[in-house]
C-alpha cells in the first residue's frame, strides 16, 4: 500500500477525485458499454458468466504485469482503453470491484463479487444478473463498501 502510493504519488493519485457520473468518450450509454463488456466476457455466448470466462477476461487482460493482482492503474488504463469510459469513472468502478478494499483486484474480490451478483443464488451468474448489477453501478452512484 505504502509502496504503491509512493510509486505513483508524484501524480497525486490519492488526491484525485472519482466520479460516479458516467461519461464516455464515444458518447456510449451505460447500457451500451455494459453490452460490450458482456460480449467480451461471455465468450461462449451461453448467457452465463463462468468463473473461467472472468479469469480469461479480467486476469489475462487487465493484469498487465502478470503478478496475480490488478492494480487500480492497470484496471483504469485497460478499461478506459477498451470501453472509453473516462478515467475518473473507471476509478469509481475499480473501488466497487475491490470488495476487500486493499487497492488491488484479486481472486478474493472476484469470489465476493460473484456472490453479490448471483442474486437468485443458483450458483451461476446469468447475463441478466450481470447486466442488472453493472447498469446499477453505472447509473445509481453506488457507494463502494457501503460507506
Ligand atoms: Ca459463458
Ligand atoms: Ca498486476
Ligand atoms: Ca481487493
Ligand atoms: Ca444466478
Amino acid at each position: 500500500m505504502i509502496a504503491f502510493l509512493v510509486l505513483i504519488g508524484s501524480v497525486a493519485v490519492y488526491g484525485k477525485h472519482y466520479s460516479c457520473i458516467h461519461t464516455n468518450h464515444d458518447q456510449l450509454l451505460p447500457s451500451q458499454v455494459v453490452s460490450n463488456v458482456i460480449a467480451d466476457i461471455d465468450k461462449d455466448g451461453d448467457g452465463i458468466v463462468e468463473p473461467t470466462e472472468v479469469q480469461a477476461e479480467f486476469v489475462a487482460r487487465y493484469d498487465v504485469d502478470k503478478n496475480g493482482s490488478i492494480t487500480e492503474d492497470e484496471f483504469v488504463t485497460q478499461w478506459h482503453r477498451h470501453y472509453l469510459d473516462v478515467r475518473n469513472f473507471v476509478g469509481y468502478l475499480f473501488h466497487n470491484f475491490d470488495v476487500n478494499n486493499d487497492m488491488s483486484l484479486t481472486d478474493s474480490d472476484l469470489v465476493a463479487l460473484s456472490k453479490n451478483l448471483d442474486t437468485d443464488g443458483n450458483g451461476e451468474i446469468s447475463i441478466a444478473e450481470f447486466r442488472t448489477y453493472m447498469v446499477n453501478l453505472y447509473t445509481n452512484c453506488v457507494t463502494a463498501h457501503g460507506n
